[in-house]
Parts: structure tokens; sequence; C-alpha cells
């Protein structure tokens, strides 16, 4: 692969409008504040990518504000400096002396990822290893005010098409609300849980309390780094736990393959620092039998592009969380906008070079809150 020889990052903070608000056990979100990078080569070829990172800490500890600070300061003069070798390089460079800051890092890995794709004249799913023409979909529903108006909206869902549901719960929303979504939506639909760390080893049996609704999974019960007592919990459950916030890198993926923490995995590639160790993951949980989903994190239409390439790599099974556009947004920055099938895939884009959809600049301008450019020669005034 073709060395990166970066001269530009444009950052940009944009904000999105959900068309609902997305409530889950630790917050809500009537906006979503999106970090977009545009970087550029030396030979002039460009590609954009998304931050994964909210504007508030309440998922992971990274927020927009400290992955602007971590690229700004960190993260790229590094990748200025280092010339990797291909995309496949960036994740090491990125790691040298920096801890954490994972979203930042995933933002730029990824990015070289898209340019390397361009670059080259392939389609990104390709560049990667992907095999599928079009990828499962799922929706996740946030928590809504009843348990009667979450099993409409899943049903609803359901009716469109969608492969699975995923119900956000949180202590006082949980068995009431399963309960009636299971009987709304009959006993052979693939119905799944997530609480984002809400509870403790005391809910043992409350969230035992589940296992007669066959949940294909309950994701993320107990705090990201409670692996030992995620095994503790998984001995007590028939209903397999899939882990979300704990799956940091590809030692928490082994560790959870070890510890039985777990027996699915959710791959973010956003969130463990982009696809090198996405693929790490991925390979790791194969070898071990378990299965691996890509998740979401309300993307707009560029990060969604990585997701679904990511999505089409052999051992992603199940569903993802990669819902078409509209299920966000009004309108995407993207064109073509992501869309769903009566039967619940979305296509990964094979026939073009790149993340496979115009990014629609002059839109991005207009919804740009703040921006800044970083250089390889920075100019001092
Ligand atoms: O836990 O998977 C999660 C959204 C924001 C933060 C965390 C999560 C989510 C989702 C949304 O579940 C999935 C999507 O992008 O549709
Ligand atoms: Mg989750």
């Amino acid at each position: 692969m073709a060395t990166i020889r970066l001269e530009r990052i444009t950052l940009r903070e944009i904000r999105l409008p959900l068309v609902e608000r997305f409530v889950i056990s630790s917050g809500w979100m009537d906006e979503r504040r999106i970090l977009l990078l545009e970087i550029v080569d030396s030979d002039g070829a460009i590609a954009w990518a998304e931050c994964v990172a909210d504007a508030h800490p309440n998922y992971s500890p990274e927020t927009i504000d400290t992955a602007w600070l971590a690229i700004r300061e960190w993260l790229a003069p590094r990748l200025f400096e280092a010339d990797p070798a291909g995309p496949e390089a960036v994740a090491a460079v990125l790691d040298v002396g920096v801890k954490g800051h994972r979203m930042a890092k995933a933002s730029l890995e990824m990015a070289c990822w898209g340019l390397a794709a361009e670059r080259e004249g392939v389609a990104l799913a390709e560049l990667i290893g992907g095999t599928r023409e079009r990828v499962p979909t799922g929706i996740s529903i946030g928590i809504q005010a009843s348990p009667e108006a979450l099993a409409d909206k899943a049903v609803a869902a359901l009716d469109q098409g969608y492969r699975k549901v995923k119900l956000k719960i949180s202590p006082g929303a949980d068995v009431e609300y399963v309960a009636t979504v299971r009987e709304a939506i009959g006993r052979d639909r693939a119905l799944a849980v997530d609480a984002n760390a809400a509870y403790t080893l005391a809910d043992v049996p409350l969230l035992a309390r589940l296992d007669p609704f066959e949940l294909i999974m309950i994701e993320q019960p107990l705090a990201a780094g409670d692996l030992v007592r995620h095994a503790k919990l998984q001995a007590a459950l028939e209903t397999p736990i899939c882990l979300d916030e704990s799956i940091v890198d590809l030692a928490s993926t082994e560790d959870m393959l070890d510890l039985d923490a777990g027996r699915i995995v959710n791959i973010k590639p956003g969130r463990v620092g982009g696809f090198s160790v996405s693929r790490a993951i991925h390979d790791a949980a194969l070898a071990a039998g378990v299965p691996v989903w890509c998740g979401g994190m309300l993307e707009s239409g560029i990060g969604r592009a990585y997701n679904v390439a990511l999505a089409s790599l052999p051992n992603f099974h199940l569903p993802g969380d990669l819902s078409p556009s509209a299920r966000y947004w009004a309108q995407d920055i993207v064109e073509p906008e992501w869309t769903m099938s009566d039967d619940g895939f979305v296509d990964v884009p094979r026939s073009r070079a790149g993340i496979g959809v115009d990014v629609d600049v002059e839109r991005i301008e207009a919804l740009t809150v703040r921006s800044e450019t970083l250089s390889v020669h920075p100019v001092t005034v």
C-alpha cells in the first residue's frame, strides 16, 4: 500500500437535529454535535471521516471537545510526522505516547483507510476485505414513555423490514417493557436489549427475569470495566451477554473470551481506535466461535459509510445498528442517502472508489459551527 503523506486535516463541528429524541439509560439527545474530519494528502487526494464522540461523557469518557484537543495537540502532529506506510500502519503511529482517546484516534485512522481506498480506486469495503454485497440491519429504539408506546415503535420497525429490534432499557423501564414488546411482536422476531451499563450485580435476579423472553442478547448490562462481574452475571443468565462499552481494544476482547464475560461482541470501529483494531477483534472472535455485529453511534452518512464497509466482513452475522439516514435525520449530509430494502438490508457500495457516497460539502459548510485546519507546515504569525 502506498505511503500516506498528509498535508492538511480540517476539523469541523456540525449540529444535526435528530428526527426524534433518543433516550438511553444515561442520558438523552435531541441533536447530534458531530465532529467531521477532512484529510488531504500531498497529491491533493481527499477523504472525509467522522468522530463518534458525543457532546457529553455519558457513554464514554471521550467527548467531541476532548477528541478535538487530542487530534490537534497530539494525534495530527504524529501523523504529519510519520508518513505511515499505509492505513494499516496508522493505529501504531497514533498509539505512541498517547493512551486512550480511541475515538479521536479512530476518526483519523478510518480517514486514512478512506483515503487509501480513494487513491487506489477501490471501494472501502473491498480494501478492508469485506465480502458481503448487503448487510442486515436492526434498529435501536430509545426508552419510551410507556411499554405500549415502545411496543408500537417495535411493531412499526418490523413492518418496515428491520431484521432485529434492540430496546434501550434502564432500571424501572425493563421487564415490563420487554414483556409488552415480546407479546406484541411474537416469539420468532429477533429482539435484544441494551442497558448501557445501568445495572449492578445486585440486579442478577431482575435480569434473570428477562430470560423467558428469549432475547438474542442483553447488551452491556454492567459497567465498562466490569469484565469479571459480567462473567458472574453470564453464569447466572441463559440470555447471551453482548459487550459494547467494555470492548475497547483486542486485549479486552480476549479477556471477555477467556472469562466468558459475554458471548457476542458489538464492534464499533469508532470506539476501538479504527479498522485495524476492529479487524483484530473480528478475527479473535471468529477464532473463538463468537459472533460479532456492527454497532452505531447515531452517525451521519459519513460515519455510516465506514460502519457499513466494516459490517461487510464475513463474521458480521448478526444485524448491525445500521439504520437508514431517514431514521435519524430530516436530511443527511451525503448523497445518495443511506436506504434500507423492504427486507431490511443496506447495500454495501462496491462499484465506486472510496467511501461510496458523495459528501455534501456545501451543506456541511452551512451547518458548520466551528472549524480548524491543521497543517503539516504550521503557519506561524
Ligand atoms: O449503546 O449502542 C449504543 C447510540 C449512542 C450511544 C450508544 C449506543 C447507541 C445506539 C444507537 O444504540 C445505534 C444507532 O446508531 O442506530
Ligand atoms: Mg450499546
